[in-house]
């Protein structure tokens, strides 16, 4: 029997600075993704969105982490959430809002997994702490926070850090790294494909190294799918675009190849704007790779 697919919105828009991102779940909902999967045979419960706050009205301690307390409440409501879906065997399926709400999702799976695996799908590393970001968004930093790295107000959320290792992480579609990210990648040894690797091999060998390299060394994998690893001709509903990205059709091969793997035990799609979008593009975008890592066929 199929998992049944729990899927949560967080509208979340303060881990930068661009408004917009916070209609991205509204805009999914909208380009069908709750048909879209019933019609793949899977069973649906949509728990709606978590509540989001309002912009922290005073820095305090937070220099260079804009909206932190703002940011830590609302991870931790959905760690609670994604730990329940969990526990009662379901799917997650989350949707952002910007990527700074991996913080909290993956705080509520990792606890469920000895060596949680994660596919971090984006133009950037998502690799800055307050120290080496320069920017002070929190949606640049996730992925460090995840291993543990930054403001112990986010790396503790759900009591524990860190939630993944740096060997069970491979990301793939980067071409925006800043120097502190690139000095942390060879400092942790963690798996890059640039678009420089996936020009060069093409995306079905990359998907199957990938597969390949966290297989046997994971017990369940996160697939972080930022829109903005797609080339902006394909998404353009982003708040970070940057050019000479992945295309549909090679983004479209991944999730196929994913599923076809069966790692998958998790997911988020992220950083859809439809504000800065063309009629919902990238929320159609979006929905229609959803389709595709759970298994949709053309024959
Ligand atoms: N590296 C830049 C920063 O830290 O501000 C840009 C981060 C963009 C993050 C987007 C969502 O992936
Ligand atoms: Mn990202
Ligand atoms: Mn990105
Ligand atoms: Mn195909």
């Amino acid at each position: 029997m199929k998992k049944k697919i729990s899927i949560i919105g967080v509208p979340m828009d303060l881990g930068q600075m661009r408004r917009g991102v916070d209609m991205g779940p509204s805009a999914i909902r909208y380009a069908g993704v709750v048909d879209r999967l019933e019609q793949l045979g899977y069973e649906i419960e949509d728990l709606g969105d978590i509540e989001i706050g309002k912009p922290d009205r005073d820095i305090g301690e937070t220099v260079n982490l804009r909206n932190l307390k703002a940011v830590v409440v609302a991870s931790r409501k959905l760690a609670d959430q994604v730990d329940l879906v969990v526990q009662k065997g379901n799917f997650p399926l989350v949707l952002g809002g910007d990527h700074s709400i991996a913080i909290g999702s993956l705080a509520g799976i990792s606890k469920h997994y000895k060596d949680l695996g994660v596919i971090w799908y984006d133009a950037h590393g998502d690799l800055n702490s307050s120290e080496t970001s320069p920017t002070g968004n929190i949606h640049g930093m996730p992925l460090a926070v995840s291993l543990g790295i930054g403001h112990p107000h986010l790396t503790f959320i759900g009591g524990y850090a860190p939630k993944i290792k740096p060997e069970n992480i491979v990301i793939i579609g980067a071409r925006s790294l800043d120097k502190g990210e690139k000095e942390l990648i060879k400092d942790k040894g963690i798996k890059v494909y640039t678009m420089h690797e996936i020009d060069r091999l093409g995306m079905t060998k990359v998907i199957e190294e990938t597969i390949h390299y966290l297989k046997n060394k994971t017990d369940g994998v996160h697939l972080s799918l930022d829109l903005d690893g797609l080339d902006p001709a394909d998404a353009p509903g982003v708040g970070t675009p940057v050019i000479g990205g992945v295309s549909y059709r090679e983004s479209h091969l991944a999730m196929e190849m994913l599923e076809e793997s069966k790692i998958i035990t998790s997911a988020e799609f992220v950083e859809v704007n439809p504000i800065l979008d063309e009629r919902n593009k990238t929320a159609i975008v979006a929905v229609a790779l959803m389709g595709s890592l759970f298994g949709e066929k053309l024959l």
